[in-house]
C-alpha cells in the first residue's frame, strides 16, 4: 500500500503525539495562581511563568494537545462503511486503494484520468497539525502527512471560468458496505470556492502520525480543510472538477437548513437541533468518555489565516 502514497514519509517529519497541554488549559491555571497567593501559599515559590507553546502564525502547526492515534482512527464519519462512529474502523478494510486513479475534470487546460502515484510524484509531502471539527459537536488535533491542494489544482491550469472546485468519493456497493443504508445520495459530494481550495491551509492528506492514511480516515487520499466543519473534509477522493457554479454537496443537498456550502466553523451560528457554541476535544490520555468541553472558536481558531476570504459577507446567511 505504500507505493500508492507516493514517497515515504521521513521519520525526521514524524512528530511526537501528545507533547503540549492546550492554551486552554494553560489561560485556566494563569487565572488560579494569584487566588493561591492570597490564600497564604508563601511557602511555595510560584515556578517561572512556562512559555507556552503556541501555535505557528501560518497555521500549519496548533500545539494543542494532540489526539491519540487509536481515538482518531476508532471514532469516524464515514457513511460508505457505516453511519455508526465505531463502524468505519471495522468494516473499511474492504476499501482497495491500490490501484487508485483520480479523475481530474471541468475547467482547466488538463484534464484525465490520473494514478495516485503520478499525481504525488515531484510533490513535497509536507506536515501539519490541524484541529478538526465535527459538526456533531467533537473536535480533534491530528497530526496530517500530505501536499498542499493548490499545488495539486495548480498543475491542472484552471481556467478563468474555473470558480469553484468539486470534490467526488468512490462509490462502490462491493467495497462500501454502508452504502447500502442509502443514508446519503451516493457518491459523496463536496466542494470549495476555487480561493478557499488554493488557500495555503486546504491540504490534501495522504497519511497521518507519520503511517499511511487507515482506510476508516480516507485513504488513500482525502481533504482537510480545518476550518470548516468535518464534513467539508471529504475522503477517498475519485474526482476533481473545475467549475463555474457552486457545485452540489451531500449534506447540503440532504438538509439545507442544516448544512450549508461554507460550512465554516462558527460559535455564533447554531445548528437548527443544537447549539454550537462549545465542542468535545478528544485529545490525550483521557479517555474520549470523558472529553472536556470547550468553547469553540470563530473559524475553528484559523480566522487570522481564513476571515479575509469572507469579507463582506453575511456569514449567518452563508453558513
Ligand atoms: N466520503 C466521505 N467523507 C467524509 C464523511 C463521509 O461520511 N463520507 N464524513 C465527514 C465527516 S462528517 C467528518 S467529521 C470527517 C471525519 O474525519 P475523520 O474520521 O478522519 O476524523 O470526515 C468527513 N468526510
Ligand atoms: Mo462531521
Amino acid at each position: 500500500m505504500s507505493d500508492a502514497l507516493g514517497p515515504a514519509i521521513p521519520a525526521s517529519q514524524i512528530t511526537p503525539e501528545a507533547v503540549y497541554r492546550s492554551r486552554r488549559e494553560l489561560i485556566g491555571a494563569g487565572l488560579a495562581s494569584p487566588l493561591l497567593a492570597l490564600a497564604g501559599c508563601t511557602e511555595a515559590k510560584a515556578p517561572a511563568a512556562p512559555s507556552l507553546p503556541k501555535d505557528s502564525p501560518d497555521g500549519f502547526r496548533t500545539a494543542d494537545v494532540q489526539t491519540r492515534f487509536a481515538d482518531a482512527s476508532s471514532y469516524n464519519n464515514f457513511y460508505e462503511f457505516g453511519t455508526g462512529k465505531a463502524d468505519p474502523a471495522k468494516t473499511a478494510h474492504t476499501l482497495r486503494t491500490k490501484p487508485w486513479v483520480v479523475v481530474i475534470g471541468g475547467e482547466a487546460e488538463i484534464t484525465g484520468g490520473f494514478h495516485l502515484e503520478n499525481l504525488l510524484k515531484e510533490q513535497t509531502i509536507e506536515d501539519r497539525i490541524y484541529r478538526l471539527r465535527c459538526v456533531e459537536g467533537w473536535s480533534m488535533v491530528i497530526p496530517w502527512q500530505g501536499i498542499p491542494l493548490a499545488a495539486l489544482l495548480k498543475r491542472f491550469k484552471p481556467t478563468s471560468k474555473a470558480k469553484y472546485v468539486a470534490f467526488t468519493t468512490l462509490a462502490d456497493y462491493e467495497q462500501m458496505p454502508g452504502m447500502a443504508y442509502n443514508s446519503i445520495d451516493w457518491p459523496y459530494r463536496e466542494g470549495l470556492r476555487i480561493d478557499e481550495a488554493m488557500h495555503p491551509l486546504s491540504l490534501l492528506a495522504t497519511g497521518m502520525y507519520g503511517r499511511p492514511l487507515p482506510n476508516q480516515n480516507g485513504a488513500p487520499l482525502r481533504l482537510v480543510v480545518p476550518w470548516k466543519y468535518g464534513f467539508k473534509s471529504i475522503k477517498s477522493i475519485v474526482r476533481i472538477d473545475f467549475t463555474e457554479k457552486m457545485p452540489q454537496t451531500s449534506w447540503n443537498r440532504l438538509q439545507p437548513e442544516e448544512y450549508g456550502f461554507f460550512a465554516n466553523v462558527n460559535p455564533a451560528v447554531d445548528h437548527p437541533r443544537w447549539s454550537q457554541a462549545t465542542e468535545r476535544r478528544i485529545a490525550g490520555t483521557e479517555s474520549k468518555l470523558f472529553a472536556k468541553r470547550i468553547p469553540t472558536l470563530p473559524f475553528n481558531g484559523y480566522g487570522k489565516q481564513v476571515a479575509h476570504l469572507y469579507k463582506g459577507m453575511d456569514l449567518r446567511r452563508w453558513y
